[in-house]
Parts: C-alpha cells; structure tokens; sequence
C-alpha cells in the first residue's frame, strides 16, 4: 500500500463540476481507498495567459495499484470527462480535467510514461499550497521539507474557489 498524492487541474466547462466528478470516479478505484482532498482553489494559468483562471485541488490516496496500472486509471477518467466535442466540428477541444501523479509514496519514478515526483512540483504556487493545507510536515523524496520550498513559492493570486 502507498500513499499517493493527486493534483487536479481543470479550467472548462465548468471546473468545480468537473472537479466534484473526479474525486467521485478517483474515490472509486479498485485497490484504493480515498484520504483526503484539500479546498478548491483558483489559480492564474501558468503557460499560455489568455484562458480562464484554473481550478485546482489536491487528492490523496491509498493504493495496492502499481504507478503505472493509477496513471491509466487515471487517464480513463481524465478521457471520460476530459474532451468536448466542438459544435459542427470533429476536433476536440483541450482538456477539461487534468490528472497528475505529483508522489507515489516516496518513490523516484523516471519512465518514459512517468516522471514523479511531478517535474515541476517545487514551483507551482497551485501545488505546492494545497500539500500544505492537507500536511504542513511534508517531506519529498529528495528530504525538502514542504514549509522549506513554500518559502520560495510566490502565491500568485492563489485563491479559494467560490461558489
Ligand atoms: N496546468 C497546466 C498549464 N497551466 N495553470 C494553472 N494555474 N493550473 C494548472 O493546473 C495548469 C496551469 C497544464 O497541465
Ligand atoms: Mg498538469
Ligand atoms: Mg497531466
């Protein structure tokens, strides 16, 4: 059993539906028990700046499934609810949900699939303070204590979701 840490990102169609319907589907893995899930926050999109403000949340979880068998669970969750389909066109539309395996208990995974701890967990201000909401004692695989790293993590507008 491993204790596996979950970010959710979505900033379409609806973001807290979204969001309420993958914990649901997450809560609902085979071989795995749901912890916890820090509040909802909105976030400024990092990357690309004309698209509305992200979504994001933090999911823990128990699990006996291996890192690969989670990432295609989650990736059939992120499918199912992930693409909509354009009015009069067959191209789909980018994501409504995103899915990351930021920790997978205390493992180094580098994989051509798989590369957790989340390449870039230390600098996104959207993970970095939900792990702090659900365990203010955090230690990464790499001993970088989680109050260490928030220390040079701007918040950047960090919010909670409303309504
Ligand atoms: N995810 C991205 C790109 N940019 N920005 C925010 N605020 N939150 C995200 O989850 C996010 C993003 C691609 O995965
Ligand atoms: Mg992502
Ligand atoms: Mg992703």
């Amino acid at each position: 059993m491993e204790r596996v840490w979950i970010g959710l990102g979505s900033n379409m169609s609806n973001p807290k539906k979204q969001a309420d319907k993958a914990m649901w589907s997450l809560s609902n893995l085979p071989a795995t028990k749901l912890i916890a899930f820090s509040s909802y926050y909105r976030s400024r999109p990092l990357g690309h700046k004309n698209q509305p403000d992200f979504l994001n949340a933090i999911i823990i979880l128990d699990t006996n499934l291996s890192p690969k068998s989670l990432l295609s669970h989650i990736q059939y969750i992120e499918k199912k609810q992930g693409r909509v389909r354009l009015h009069n066109s067959l191209l789909w539309q980018s994501r409504t949900l995103d899915l990351d395996i930021l920790l997978f208990g205390q493992h180094n995974i580098h994989t051509s699939e798989l590369i957790i701890p989340h390449y870039d967990i230390y600098n996104r201000e959207f993970i970095i303070y939900p792990l702090i909401e659900l365990d203010n004692h955090l230690i990464f695989p790499n001993g970088k204590i989680i109050t260490d790293i928030a220390k040079t993590v701007p918040e950047n507008g960090l919010d909670f979701w409303k309504k």
